[in-house]
């Protein structure tokens, strides 16, 4: 399928050092960005995507329990393969007509980039509005071509899931010693794929963080309309917290609601100074609360049943520090076990084959899952640390659990990359 020559480029790939970004660099790189501050850019994701790309299909080949053969796990691998050989054939700028005294000065330039605006103003002589259509139409192939990419990947996780299944069954099959439980509650996963997984996980979200940057960069340079100012690419600078957190507590309510089918749901109470802002990814923010908060309904909702006509409220509660801003969600849910407090973190098999058809799900009548593949909160622990925060769970098994959300407001910790 692919070429043995396309192999030994990703082998010989997979042995550079992947380059981590900041939040800071994001941001100072992002901000208010000449035609050559976008080309260098460009150029810097051109040849960091597939180095990240090349160490990802090098592990999936060599993935322990023979997780590597599943069917499903050889899909991603291919995305991987196929989006590292759409990159390396992609032609670089100077095939475009882009002359090379400009690339030389984009990878030269290690200031701002602000050097190389005079060369590439137009009208500035005869030749420059040349210069920049060649650029824009090297820059619009570049955009297409990631953008693809990042739809070729949307359904990782859940195939991933898929080969962790795909495995569970082959083990059943061979009556493995790895599957001690045979009545099909859920199992941990052995410690080896259990840090693949958080590996792998890592690493799609700075692969997607960086594309979906350049993708919103690239999209702000054509149309300064489209441009807010307190945003650079998809980095919010004023990340207004209270909003974030309303949104993400709307959306988990609504969620609750339909799948239960009760009424409103456990109210949410939003406490403490909800009114900071601080730079954050606005789109992470929300995927981890909404989370969290989905968790807490889930656990209050059947403590006290889809009858109850008061259901204890849900805090959620924020602090800010010089360090951290920490959002401490509080649910009386009932508690987790102090046993199973280590489980919280494993990818865990479900106890269903397919998450999407456990008891109540009717085919006809689709219901988004309260709980999904059960990748929900090591997935958010991974956002959270992904900019240097954390996430932790404290549980008083009878009453309630405590889940502290701490986001850096320092900027500057860079990207966790396996
Ligand atoms: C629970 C279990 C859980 C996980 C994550 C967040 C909140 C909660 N509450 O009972």
């Amino acid at each position: 399928k692919f070429s043995p020559g396309l192999l030994e480029q990703v082998k010989k790939l997979a042995t550079h050092p992947q380059t981590p970004v900041s939040l800071k660099q994001f941001v100072e790189f992002g901000h208010r960005p000449s035609p050559l501050t976008i080309l260098r850019g460009n150029q810097f994701v051109q040849n960091e995507l597939p180095v990240r790309l090349a160490h990802r299909v090098v592990e999936l080949e060599n993935l322990p329990h023979g997780l590597s053969d599943m069917p499903s796990i050889k899909r991603v691998k291919d995305w991987y393969t196929q989006s590292f050989e759409d990159l390396m054939n992609l032609p670089g700028p100077e095939s475009y007509g882009v002359p090379m005294k400009a690339l030389q000065q984009a990878t030269d330039d290690s200031g701002t980039g602000r050097k190389g605006l005079k060369y590439f103003n137009p009208g500035n002589n005869g030749n420059n509005g040349n210069d920049i259509q060649e650029l824009d139409a090297w820059n619009a192939d570049f955009i297409k071509c990631i953008e693809r990419i990042k739809r070729r990947h949307d359904p990782t996780v859940t195939t991933v899931a898929q080969g962790v299944l795909e495995l569970k069954q082959h083990w059943q099959r061979s009556n493995s010693p790895l599957l001690k439980n045979t009545s099909g509650s859920p199992l941990p996963l052995p410690t080896a794929i259990q840090s693949f997984l958080d590996r792998f996980y890592m690493s799609r979200i700075g692969i997607r963080m960086l594309i979906g940057q350049t993708v919103a960069l690239h999209k702000s340079s054509i149309d300064p309309r489209l441009t807010r100012d307190d945003y650079v690419g998809i980095i919010c600078t004023k990340t207004n917290l209270g909003q974030v957190a309303k949104e993400a507590a709307q959306d988990a309510r609504t969620i609750c609601q339909d799948y239960y089918g009760v009424w409103g749901g456990p109210e949410i109470k939003l406490l403490g100074n909800q009114d900071v802002e601080f730079m954050y990814v606005p789109s992470h923010l929300h995927h981890m609360l909404f989370e969290l908060l989905k968790n807490s309904l889930r656990a209050v909702v059947e403590r006290y049943g889809v009858d109850c006509d008061e259901w204890p409220e849900i805090k959620l509660v924020v602090a800010e520090g010089k360090e951290d801003i920490t959002i401490k969600i509080s649910d009386e849910g009932g508690g987790i076990p102090r046993s199973g407090m280590p489980l919280i973190w494993t990818y865990m098999y479900t106890t269903a084959e397919n998450p999407l058809l456990e008891e109540g799900y009717d085919r006809s009548d689709f219901r988004a899952p309260m709980a999904g593949y059960g990748y929900g909160l090591p997935i958010t622990r991974l956002y959270a640390r992904y900019f240097g925060g954390d996430l932790r769970l404290i549980s008083m098994e009878g009453y309630g659990t405590d889940a502290y959300l701490h986001l850096s407001r320092l900027s500057d910790s860079e990207e966790p990359l396996p």
